[in-house]
């Protein structure tokens, strides 16, 4: 026996416990004890049922996604499941937590399934950019029938023990004591007797699948793909299980499932994964944590709603302050109608919304925010304004409160100057439709005290947040690489390219939409007003929003618009506006290639992103990547802009930056010092880091 795989007899019943902490996942040595167990089981009299169950806080949740990219040791899961389905007397997996991936096919490899009523299940592998590669795309289609399995494969989202029990997926819910349970399932069907047959001979579902509704499915899902690979592996691996008998579909998943392990873009998207969780290990992580019951919300627009829904979503009592009755009462309406929304789309039951509308209190008196742990200030995006408004908190707030900034943008060690207690001040920067969007950048001020940052970075974690720690400069991490980005935009405009072919660029490269299409959503009055405030132009987005081109809000932008449409049109008005301006300036117009748009905004990005970690406001460059794949919509399959710049090369980015620099004389298309030492040695340094 291994410290990984145990065996005990529960009255005849054996029961074989994995036990790899944190998440069970099926490593070389869980997988060697584990085939070495069954194979000893299967011929054991002693044994006259198989319970397969975990230790610990869940069901296995996959294959070690760290073993990914390296030689596979023996034996594999597919292995360990064929030899399940080998076995006669009943085998029986009991899931508890999530069997996610793996896990899920390893429990498919079983005749049953039974599961706690809380469980969750799913087959996420489209999110590492895989499929599953342990018969998922065979077997499940055989339990829940094709179109169920494609949706299920194709989105990643686990479904509930409940819905699982509904489907077929498992055969029987248990509150309570879920092995006890599991055990007498198990001797149940020892005494009902066989035959029991394997999932994978089980054909009823299959030839009941209606095919043009499947075709159709998958045809819909090709369009949404932009540019992944995975989701149509998905669909075209359970199109097999239709098609194909049995073994050939679940070798032609193995050759799916090993082109897209060694490519680029599951590489990609499993480097976000482990971003993702390796952003939450902030300096301080393991300090005692303040307690956080009451959240203080100072500002109820759209972004101060917005995270006060984010809080009551993760069931923290929100106190929501105004300035007057009337903008709380408004700002409290919205609250309300956005729940409305989610209810009548069927996401929240109509019990959940009042359960979170009985969350917020409003007021419009400073003094009630004297029993929160944690105030959160989204005013107005001024520096004045916010400072008064920090004075104020200074003092009401009870001692040890933390007291957070929204801005997008300010210096938050000016703004923790304006109060007594620095240490408790810091930024919280959330991103709109703050209840939706999943980064929230932490803004670490010179002062802020470490429990104080280790306390927000794991409520971001509770209330289902990203968070990505950063130190204060203009912008943060997102919005100041967002700023060199866009920088020479117009520039591209002025020399002959077209706001449609620059869009298409973007969305060749795989990003949600161009920066053009996004001004216009976005409105372009924002940027505007924001430019003159610092006293800064843009000779054709100030010109449009001088003739109300604000975007889509008012049918005309970059593009323009028909009524009650979102489809972007190109618009002559605006070609000939490029073309006068670009004129005044002498600038004649010249064809300019995707290679050349990408070159001008992208590499920039990347270098700002250097220079971002020269200074050590991101500690590492795969923060950096969360941030943008997260916040900004950077294709998830290309694992961030540090992480495609390894993809890209260095080495051509430097020299192209460098061509660009010589031409243009302009600051972000000096290479970073330390962009040259990742083109030496393949790792990017961070002055933090
Ligand atoms: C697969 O199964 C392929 C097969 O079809 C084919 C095979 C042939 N492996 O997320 P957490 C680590 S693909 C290795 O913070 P939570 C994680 O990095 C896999 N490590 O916990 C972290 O480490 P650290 C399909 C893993 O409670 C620690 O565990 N499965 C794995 O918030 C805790 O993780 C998936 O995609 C893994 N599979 O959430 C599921 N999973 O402490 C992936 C986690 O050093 N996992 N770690 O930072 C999850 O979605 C979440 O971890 C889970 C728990 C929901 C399970």
């Amino acid at each position: 026996m291994s410290s990984f795989v145990s065996v005990a007899n529960e009255n005849g019943v054996a029961v074989v416990t994995i036990n790899n902490p944190p998440v069970n996942a099926l490593s070389f040595h869980v997988r060697k004890p584990l085939y070495e167990a069954l194979a000893v089981l299967r011929d054991d009299p002693a044994a006259k049922a198989i319970v397969i169950a975990c230790a610990g806080r869940t069901f296995v949740a996959g294959a070690d996604i760290t073993e990914f990219g390296k030689p596979v040791e023996q034996p594999e899961l597919r292995a360990i499941i064929a030899l399940l389905e080998t076995i006669a007397k009943p085998t029986i997996a009991a899931i508890h937590g999530t069997a996610l991936g793996g896990g899920l096919e390893l429990a498919l490899g079983c005749h049953f399934r039974v599961a706690d009523r809380g469980a969750k299940l799913g087959l996420p592998e489209v999110t590492l950019g895989l499929l599953p590669g342990g018969g998922g795309t065979v077997r499940l289609p055989r339990l829940v029938g094709a179109v169920k399995a494609l949706g299920m494969i194709v989105s990643g989202a686990p479904i509930s023990a409940g819905e699982a029990k509904a489907t077929g997926l498992v055969d029987e819910t248990f509150d309570g004591d879920l092995l006890a349970n599991a055990v007498r399932f198990a001797d149940e069907m020892a005494d009902r007797g066989g035959p029991f047959v394997p999932v994978g001979d089980r054909n009823e579902r299959l030839a009941e699948t209606d095919l043009a509704a499947f075709d159709a499915q998958a045809v819909d899902l090709a369009r949404k793909t932009r540019g992944l690979e995975a989701p149509l592996a998905c669909a075209k691996a359970v199109r097999n299980a239709i098609a194909l008998p049995f073994d050939e579909a679940l070798a032609a998943e193995r050759q799916l499932f090993a082109k897209l392990v060694s490519g680029d873009q599951s590489r990609a998207q499993r480097h976000l994964f482990f971003a993702e969780r390796e952003a939450a290990k902030v300096p301080g992580k393991d300090l005692q944590k303040r307690r956080i019951e009451r959240v203080g919300i100072i500002g109820a627009g759209t972004m101060g709603g917005g995270i006060a829904m984010a809080f009551a979503n993760g069931g923290f009592p929100v106190t929501l302050l105004e300035t007057g009755e009337e903008a709380l009462q408004r700002g409290l309406a919205m609250i309300e109608k956005n729940y409305a929304v989610s209810v009548s789309r069927g996401s929240l039951t109509e019990e959940a919304k009042q359960q979170r509308l009985g969350l917020f209190k409003g007021s419009t008196d400073y003094a009630d925010l004297a029993d929160c742990d944690l105030i959160i200030e989204a005013v107005f995006e001024d520096m004045a304004v916010k400072k008064e408004v920090f004075g104020r908190l200074d003092a009401i707030a009870k001692p040890g409160a933390i007291l957070a900034s929204n801005t997008s943008y300010l210096d938050v060690d000016a703004i923790a100057a304006s109060t007594s207690r620095p240490q408790d001040v810091l930024g919280m920067h959330f991103f709109s439709p703050a209840n939706v969007m999943k980064l929230l950048e932490i803004v670490r001020a010179e002062k802020t005290a470490p429990d104080a940052l280790a306390t927000v970075t794991d409520l971001a974690r509770r209330i289902g947040k990203v968070a990505v720690v950063v130190g204060v400069c203009h912008g943060f991490v997102g919005n100041r690489m967002l700023s060199a980005r866009g920088a020479e935009n117009e520039a591209l405009l002025l020399e002959g390219a077209t706001p449609a072919q620059v869009d298409k660029a973007f969305t060749d490269f795989g990003w949600p939409m161009g920066p053009f299409q996004m001004g216009d959503l976005a409105g372009l009055d924002i940027g505007w007003r924001n430019r003159k405030a610092r006293g800064q132009t843009a000779v054709i987005a100030d010109t449009l929003c001088e003739e109300g081109r604000f975007g889509q809000k008012t049918g005309r932008g970059w593009y323009r618009y028909e009524s009650g449409s979102r489809e972007p049109l190109a618009d002559p008005e605006v070609e000939a506006l490029i073309r006068a301006k670009a004129a005044e300036r002498g600038i004649e117009a010249r064809a300019i290639g995707t290679e050349e748009i990408i070159e001008r905004t992208l590499y920039p990005l990347v270098n700002e992103g250097a220079k971002i970690l020269e200074e050590g406001v991101a500690a590492r460059a795969s923060d950096i990547d969360v941030v943008w794949a997260n916040g900004y919509g950077f294709p998830v399959g290309k694992g961030g802009p540090m992480f495609w710049a390894g993809l890209e090369g260095a080495g051509r980015i430097i020299e192209r930056l460098e061509y660009w620099h010589q031409r243009t004389g302009r600051a972000i298309f000096e290479p970073a010092p330390v962009l040259r030492r990742f083109a030496e040695t393949g790792r990017w340094e961070s002055a933090r880091g």
